[in-house]
């Protein structure tokens, strides 16, 4: 750790930048191309012109990032510290030129030098730190938090390789390496004064009557931090990302004298391997060692990072939750309640009972699932051999709640059946457990955690999911957002609830005429990106119906294909019926090991193949399939849809948060009662929303009923011809027994209730066949969407966050 220097004769006014006039931004581009990036202009590439905007870009986030951290120091603010193993930021370069005002005039300088801002920025590779909803939840809230100006923190992992790149091979997935780090990330902060060993293994021994824990080895953690500026460019916070490094004695210099260069290397490529890759499961992942180690180095280098900071300023660890809320996403950094525990006890003297006290007056636990192989449980075995100490502080930890509250029934212990379950132990290590959505967090009380709640009532509560207007309209929708603002005025981009105002314009002809050329225009990007990055036509004035989200049976991907089937054999039976013309467009991977995702992915793929080749349907309905899909598709894609699927089995999806941004922008929602969508619905009203199939309640007794699959597929048969038509082979002729795996689970299981809904499902998508041949109506649903969507801004859950689990008052 080194020290700052003292310096004098530096004033405030020494760091002020100029006006970002043209003529001064254009001056600082051609400067940076050339004394930064080290080329000139005759010779840059996209690549150095990137390096030089961003840069430019960057250099004007200092001055809010330097006055956010004077700023909480001085008034000596309550922080919020976010700790996540992901971060699904995305690209930053035309994010922060948007928060900082710089979007324009940024866009003007570079056409006077016969370049194009969209140009540059798409060459920005795509931060895929996450793998899906959580990670871009993340990422939403530290913007949030800046732009609201809520003195924050996000602490996650430097993944050198995100999540996997997905490609098709005759229509299967393959995952090839992500490789974001290889050229330069201009928004990196290298802090090398901010490094911390991570002890691992070794043993606890007994030392005048106190623990002891020696660790086998020591990681370096090494701060790697980027600026998140808020909306305005007032107030900017940081991502700090950990980066593994080999502790000195990790590296055996006798051997590699002696000859033995791999050996000598073995160690550290071990230390490293911590934030070499970001596990690409969503879901299941149980037993695997490394996977544990990466959670204990994010969060024991985090937690020292917090204390550090915390007593630079004050010496009274006792006073630490004025000044300190931790909030962990999921259960992944839940051994920060063990990893506090330990901190206070071993090293600063404090005893078990108030240390434990404290440490759960700081810590806040957001559950995102309920899906029982989505939720961590570590073996005793491998929680003793990587962290012994931990392992004996949560066995304190258990029997304290006893001895405060009482014996409690079966089942409801930290550990069981020679396991640890860190969602019982985050739910106890915490003042404030919620989940991510009303009916979401009603099922967190009532079916996953109901013995708990009611040893702490009151702990568990409410925080629906919300997403940023200043990416999910402003950045993807620059013709929304312009129509926004010229019927409503600024401001709606920090006070989503005014939306409410376009209420008043959706009976006025302009309005309509230019919001009905907005969707217009997207769709035309979309299909000109669809051309020229995959080579694919789509007919323009089709119904864009999307469904994009990671591959998962309960998100029913299958249910969407399978009606798109039963639609193109009704088109072939009729095909002069007047039919709606649709674009599927399918987005989204499977974890590697997910076979049946996997098999979804094909079966899709396969459909597309024979469907898309058909001089009959061609023009009525298409499937397309771009693959890789991520933050920058969907920045692409989500303005231009029409209708947004939402269709998991009632009861599964915690929240959902791609539904929000596909409404905000206009998009009809087909759905089901479940997660957020139920929120939504009520927002926009019945009306404007295509309800379908199961509540959570019936799924639970449907799925008690013997053979319902089998019961269902008899009751229709349009879900009958499907079936038969994938048995035979129509969409895999060279190989008619390729879904044999997925008819049979249909047919014999079907625990995710694809057949009972069907029936449903399509009746509903013919509803939405029937609105959309009445153009005026359906716009006007789809304005009214966009006009009740406010609630969904994730300014008001950080808002929420802030007053009822944080209690920190924003600065701004
Ligand atoms: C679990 C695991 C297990 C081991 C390997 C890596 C890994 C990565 C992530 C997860 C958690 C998956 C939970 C998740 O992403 N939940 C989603 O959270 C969203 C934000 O709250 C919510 O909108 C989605 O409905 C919910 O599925």
């Amino acid at each position: 750790m080194s020290e700052s220097l003292e310096v004098h004769g530096v004033e405030k006014d020494d760091l002020t930048l100029p006006e970002p006039t043209p003529g001064h931004f254009r001056w600082w581009l051609l400067h940076h191309l050339q004394y930064t990036v080290g080329t000139d202009p005759e010779h840059a590439s996209r690549f150095d012109w990137r390096m030089a905007l961003s840069h430019t870009i960057r250099d004007r986030a200092m001055a809010p990032w330097f006055e956010a951290t004077r700023r909480t120091w001085d008034e000596d603010r309550k922080r919020v510290y976010y700790l996540s193993m992901e971060f699904l930021i995305g690209r930053l370069l035309e994010d922060a030129a948007i928060n900082l005002g710089l979007r324009d005039v940024a866009a003007e300088v570079l056409e006077g030098l016969g370049l194009d801002f969209s140009e540059i920025a798409d060459d920005e590779p795509d931060a895929a730190l996450g793998n899906g909803g959580l990670g871009r939840l993340a990422a939403c809230f530290m913007e949030s938090m800046a732009t609201l100006g809520c003195p924050g923190y996000g602490y996650g992992l430097r993944y050198e390789h995100g999540l996997f790149k997905q490609g098709f091979d005759g229509g299967r997935q393959v995952e090839a390496p992500e490789n974001w780090l290889v050229a330069d990330n201009p928004w990196n902060f290298t802090r090398p004064e901010s490094a911390y060993q991570v002890g691992l293994r070794g043993d606890v021994v007994e030392e005048d009557g106190r623990s002891v824990w020696r660790p086998r080895f020591q990681v370096l953690a090494a701060a790697h931090d980027t600026p998140v500026v808020g909306y305005r460019g007032r107030w900017a916070n940081t991502l700090r990302l950990w980066a593994a490094l080999p502790g000195a004695e990790l590296f055996d210099l006798d051997r590699f004298n002696a000859g033995d260069f791999t050996a000598a290397a073995e160690p550290e490529a071990w230390a490293r391997s911590l934030s070499r890759v970001l596990y690409p499961n969503d879901s299941t992942d149980r037993g695997k060692e490394l996977r544990l180690t990466q959670e204990y180095f994010l969060t024991s280098a985090s937690v020292q990072d917090i204390l550090r900071r915390y007593l630079k300023g004050h010496d009274e660890l006792r006073r630490l939750p004025e000044h300190v809320a931790i909030q962990m996403n999921d259960t992944h950094p839940a051994i920060a309640g063990p990893e506090l525990v330990r901190l206070l006890v071993d090293e600063h003297g404090f005893d078990f009972a108030a240390a434990a006290e404290l440490a759960n007056r700081v810590l806040g636990y957001t559950n995102h699932t309920l899906l029982p192989e989505a939720l961590e449980r570590w073996s005793v075995d491998l929680m003793r051999k990587v962290l012994p100490r931990h392992l004996q502080i949560i066995e304190r930890l258990d029997a304290h709640e006893v001895e405060l509250h009482g014996p409690r029934p079966e089942g409801v212990g930290l550990i069981e059946h020679g396991q640890v379950k860190m969602g019982e132990l985050a739910f106890l290590s915490s003042h404030r457990v919620n989940g991510v959505s009303a009916l979401h967090s009603d099922l967190v009380r009532t079916e996953l955690f109901p013995a708990l709640d009611a040893r702490h009532p009151g702990r568990i509560v409410n925080i629906t999911n919300g997403v940023t207007p200043r990416r999910w309209i402003k950045l993807a929708n620059p013709p929304l957002a312009r129509l926004i603002t010229d019927t409503i005025g600024e401001g709606w981009e920090t006070d989503l609830d005014r939306l409410r105002e376009l209420e008043g314009h959706v009976d006025d002809p302009s309005f309509r005429e230019a919001f009905g050329r907005t969707k217009h225009l997207a769709k035309e990007r979309f299909a000109g990106w669809l051309r020229s990055e995959h080579g694919v036509d789509v007919p323009v004035g089709a119904l864009v119906d999307a469904q994009v989200k990671r591959i998962h049976e309960y998100k029913r991907q299958l249910l969407n294909i399978l009606w798109t089937i039963a639609h193109w054999q009704r088109i072939k039976r009729d095909p002069g019926a007047g039919w709606v013309p649709r674009v599927k467009v399918f987005g989204g991977k499977a974890a590697p090991s997910y076979h049946v995702a996997k098999d979804i992915i094909r079966l899709v793929n396969d459909v597309g193949a024979v469907l898309n080749d058909d001089p009959e349907t061609r023009d009525l309905l298409r499937v397309v399939y771009p693959p890789n899909y991520n933050v920058s598709m969907a920045e692409k894609l989500i303005p231009a849809a029409d209708l947004s699927e939402q269709i998991s089995t009632a009861g599964m999806e915690a929240s959902g948060t791609g539904n929000m941004k596909f409404a905000l922008n206009g998009a009809l929602t087909i759905g089901t009662l479940d997660g957020a969508n139920v929120e939504i619905r009520e927002q926009v009203g019945p009306e404007n929303f295509f309800l379908f199939g199961l509540t959570a309640e019936e799924v639970a007794v449907r799925r008690a009923e013997p053979d319902h699959a089998r019961a269902a597929i008899e009751q229709s048969e349009p879900l009958r011809d499907v079936l038969q038509a994938i048995a035979e082979g129509t969409f895999s002729p060279e190989d008619p027994h390729r879904y044999g795996g997925l008819l049979d689970l249909l047919w014999n299981s079907d625990w995710f209730l694809v057949a009972s809904d069907f029936a449903a499902y399509d009746a509903a998508q013919t509803e939405v066949d029937r609105v959309y041949r009445d153009p005026e109506r359906w716009q006007r649903m789809a304005i009214l969407n966009v006009a009740r969507m406010g609630h969904f801004s994730s300014d008001r859950s950080i808002r929420q966050y802030m007053s009822e689990i944080w209690d920190i008052v924003p600065a701004l």
